[in-house]
């Protein structure tokens, strides 16, 4: 599959990547500086070169590295005889490729629904008006039911995701009940999320070399001899230039972030400090727009790829401008995950250190204690002492269940 590009800016190589991850050879970059108001969105003798262009060596798509009006898009695909994509058209047709569960499904369809609007209503408006844009092979009639079926669709859509969401929900509190730290994984598409989730768990999740591989959130333990029971998520890559109802789009995703104790920024060290600044900006924006006051922990990623200095002195850079700790670290290598975790635990609410004593039958206390805090030390003589850390959380519920088994525990500090 073929295609062109269609700029009013230098800079491409996001559009080129989206194009590539969506499975297109790119053939010819246009690019044409000036605002990009005009009702074809590029002046007339630009539209001539790529219409030639497009005629002689058989494209069949354009992207447009922008955002188009509805009556933009439909002048260009009119004028050039091929489909026209723009940036959030080829974003959401990624989304399509990419999901598999059924609740992403349904985000996308939703997506895709409140993107068309506009763009059929111009098609509505534009057969009142006579011309015949081929839209369904019909008419006035044709389009305005296709208008009201994609309304119903939507809210038939809204329905079943917020069941979808309850579900979740539930899941979530069980979660927190059971006194897990739950931990966020977000940053810029790419950055390498999902190998961080794969790392540090037994999550086992796709990782690709491409815009957008995660769509569904995955949620697992963080295997570590230090046993602070953590969950971490790997969640939806974020990317400049989306609009709202987009975002919100894959909202349980981002809900994820909102219910986090702490969330790991991640970001690319390999790309130049001001594309750095850039994503990680992004990114911390949409974290805030989602959670206000949240624990954040900057990591720098793909360490293995650049050699000491630089890591270093891009690692200096962003400190400053971020005023926060960044941790560099491979996601591929392991490199200096432990600093990572320290960072991670210090973000966390606080741990409790307590000692609990229990009669000898409370054995089944005992596994559940091992498997849901970190045991610091164990001694059994007539009674049992156990030493632990844990989260506030879970100290309320460890005096209860002692309470009722006849046993004792005593704050140590936090
Ligand atoms: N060399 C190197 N490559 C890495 C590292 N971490 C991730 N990658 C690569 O970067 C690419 C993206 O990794 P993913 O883990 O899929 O990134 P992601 O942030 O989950 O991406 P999306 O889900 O698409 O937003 C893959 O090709 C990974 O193999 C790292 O530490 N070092
Ligand atoms: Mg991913």
């Amino acid at each position: 599959m073929e295609g062109i590009i269609i700029s009013i800016k230098e800079d491409v190589q996001e559009l080129l990547l989206l194009a590539k991850s969506l499975g297109y050879k790119i053939k010819k970059i246009f690019v044409q500086k000036r605002e990009g108001t005009t009702p074809c969105y590029i002046g007339e003798g630009k539209l001539k070169e790529i219409k030639e262009y497009v005629c002689e060596n058989n494209i069949s798509i354009a992207f447009v590295n922008d955002s188009l009006r509805p009556s933009q898009w439909y002048n260009l695909e009119k004028n050039l005889g091929i489909i026209v994509y723009d940036r959030i058209r080829l974003i959401l047709e990624i989304f399509a490729s990419r999901a598999k569960r059924r609740e992403a499904k349904l985000q996308v369809q939703l997506a895709k629904l409140r993107y068309e609007r506009p763009f059929v209503r111009e098609l509505f408006h534009r057969i009142k008006e006579g011309e015949r844009p081929g839209f369904l092979g019909g008419g006035e009639y044709v389009v305005a039911d296709y208008y009201e079926m994609m309304k119903r669709q939507m809210k038939k859509i809204k329905e079943e995701l917020r069941k979808i969401e309850e579900e979740r929900a539930l899941k979530r509190m069980a979660r927190k009940e059971r006194g897990f730290y739950l931990v966020s994984i977000a940053g810029y598409t790419n950055a390498g999320k999902s190998s961080l989730l794969n790392f540090l768990t037994d999550a086992n999740v796709v990782v690709e070399e491409k815009l957008f591989s995660t769509l569904s959130t995955k949620t697992m333990r963080i295997n570590r001899k230090d046993n602070i029971p953590i969950l971490l998520t790997d969640t939806v890559g974020f990317i400049k230039d989306l609009p709202h109802w987009l975002i919100d789009a894959f909202h349980s995703t981002l809900e994820e972030i909102a219910l986090a104790d702490a969330i790991i920024l991640l970001a690319d060290i390999t790309d130049d400090v001001e594309t750095l600044k850039d994503k990680i900006f992004t990114a911390l924006k949409e974290i805030y727009h989602i959670k206000r006051d949240t624990n954040i922990v900057v990591a720098l990623n793909k360490i293995d790829l650049i050699n000491d200095n630089e890591v270093d002195k891009k690692r200096r850079i962003l400190e400053e401008i971020l005023e926060r700790r960044c941790i560099p670290i491979s996601a591929k290598t392991g490199e200096n995950m432990e600093s990572l975790l320290n960072e991670l635990y210090k973000n966390l609410p606080k741990i409790s250190h307590l000692e609990i004593v229990l009669p000898n039958d409370a054995n089944s206390f005992i596994s559940w204690l091992y498997e849901n805090t970190d045991v610091i030390d164990f001694s059994s003589n007539g009674f049992t002492r156990i030493r632990v850390d844990c989260s506030e959380r879970l100290r309320e519920k460890i005096m209860g269940k002692c309470r009722k088994l006849g046993g004792e525990v005593r704050v140590l500090g936090y």
